[in-house]
């Protein structure tokens, strides 16, 4: 049953949001979340578990934002939950080594194809920042080839303008960042090969090494073209540089050892992030143990940093990953989340609208486009107002979506069949209004 739109208030989350706008800049902790590509007032939330999501006006929503990946067992799982109340018990920070940061890192090592050893630290930037000096250091070179649309955190170097062309050095992407900063990123179109052959050429034995999202998840969803994985793979051991899979949103999502499992092509290293903290802060590189052997204490390259590995989110990560090593998880989660797509696809040929959708395991995207988006240039082609209406349509039905047409949607082990429908049902009927 589709919640009516008459029904849904949402008195309170005004109050609340207006009063963090004098606050905090924008009212938010993160830009994404303020509904500015959206329109309208962001949601304020009161409480999540499992697939829902409740708000201060006591609405109800099936969440398809799972807080930006984390959530993938289903927010506030029980065995995360009564496996967190017991390590509270002993402290929530030791600042020193503690057995739980060995039992994770094992875990990590045992999924993730091409990670030997592995660095924990609090955020999917800090492991960005991390990887990107460990890549400098390892092969004394400065150039890095970073892919238009791709997102790596916030740190400058990856803050570069998206310049149109094959090649273009980087222009900062926000003030505060010295060109100094960005002029050893190189960017090229995603799934353009030969505009990365051609960066290679032009740019011999000064490369460290090509970041990229093996699944694009910050442009709207975008997979890999054929081959394309595998051409990086070649054309970085070529010219000696490295190849690093940004998995902070893939990594134990697309597959239990990500998208270098799925795909079987083996960078030399990872960034990953959300999931394996279970919805507390972490993010970790990590790779060939010649290469983290750089990094300090073992070796001269530095990161640091005075939560990494604390119990808590050690606790909440282990807890996270024992639950998607169970057989079956990700025949579920693509079952489910294939139902969705393959869903909507219908419901836009029933309704008149044209939509391209993607999906692999737990991620997903729709644009409303006809063509096949392959890069961050199509997925800005297509119709973003449209996307606005959508996304406002669902919110009024009670169905949580990313607020930005260049994010991806995640599902859970809680999302059911009814979920689905009834998603489905309301998709129907905002696409008739569209
Ligand atoms: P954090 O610093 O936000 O933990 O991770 C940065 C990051 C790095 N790499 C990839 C592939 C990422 O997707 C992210 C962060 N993802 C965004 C959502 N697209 C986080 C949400 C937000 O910025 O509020």
């Amino acid at each position: 049953m589709v919640t009516t739109t008459s029904s849904w208030k949402t008195t309170k989350s005004e109050e609340i949001f207006t009063a963090a706008q004098k606050l905090m800049p924008g009212g938010v902790s993160s830009p994404v979340r303020a509904f500015k590509s959206v329109g309208g007032q962001p949601i304020v939330f009161d409480q999540v578990k499992g697939a829902y999501i409740w708000d201060v006006d006591g609405n109800q929503y099936i969440d398809y934002v799972g807080t930006w990946g984390p959530a993938i067992c289903g927010h506030a799982h029980p065995e995360v939950i009564v496996a967190l109340h017991d390590a509270l018990g002993k402290g929530t920070s030791f600042g020193a080594p503690s057995a739980l940061e060995n039992v994770l890192a094992q875990k990590v090592i045992d999924a993730v194809p091409s990670i030997e050893m592995v660095r924990f630290v609090n955020s999917g930037t800090e492991a960005c920042m991390g990887v990107l000096r460990l890549m400098r250091a390892f092969t004394g070179r400065d150039k890095i080839i970073k892919f238009e649309g791709c997102y790596h955190g916030h740190a400058d170097m990856f803050l570069v303008k998206a310049g149109s062309g094959v090649a273009t050095l980087g222009l900062p992407d926000s003030p505060g960042v010295p060109k100094s900063t960005t002029r050893d990123t190189l960017t090229a179109p995603y799934n353009d090969i030969e505009a990365v052959k051609a960066l290679f050429k032009d740019n011999p034995d000064t490369i460290a090494g090509v970041i990229l999202e093996p699944v694009v998840g910050n442009s709207g969803f975008i997979p890999p073209d054929t081959g394309f994985l595998e051409g990086l793979r070649e054309i970085t051991k070529e010219y000696g540089a490295l190849l690093m899979f940004d998995e902070v949103m893939t990594g134990f999502r697309i597959a239990y050892g990500g998208a270098q499992e799925k795909f079987g092509v083996t960078p030399d290293l990872t960034t990953l992030g959300k999931v394996i903290g279970g919805g507390l802060p972490v993010g970790a590189y990590g790779g060939r143990e010649d290469i983290m052997s750089m990094v300090a204490p073992a070796g001269p390259m530095y990161q640091a940093g005075t939560l990494s590995g604390n119990p808590l989110a050690m606790t909440a990560g282990i807890e996270t990953l024992k639950l998607l090593e169970k057989p079956g998880t990700y025949e579920q989660l693509d079952k489910i989340t294939k139902k969705l797509t393959d869903g909507l696809l219908q419901v836009a040929k029933e309704t008149g609208q044209t939509v391209s959708t993607g999906q692999i395991s737990a991620m997903f995207g729709m644009f409303f486009t006809g063509e096949t988006v392959h890069n961050y240039e199509d997925a800005k082609k297509s119709d973003l107002t449209k996307f606005q209406s959508f996304h406002r349509g669902m919110l009024e039905r009670g169905i949580y979506l990313a607020p930005s047409q260049f994010e991806a949607g995640f599902t859970s082990l809680a999302h059911t069949e009814e979920d689905i429908d009834r998603t489905l049902a309301a998709a129907k009927e905002v696409m008739s209004s569209l």
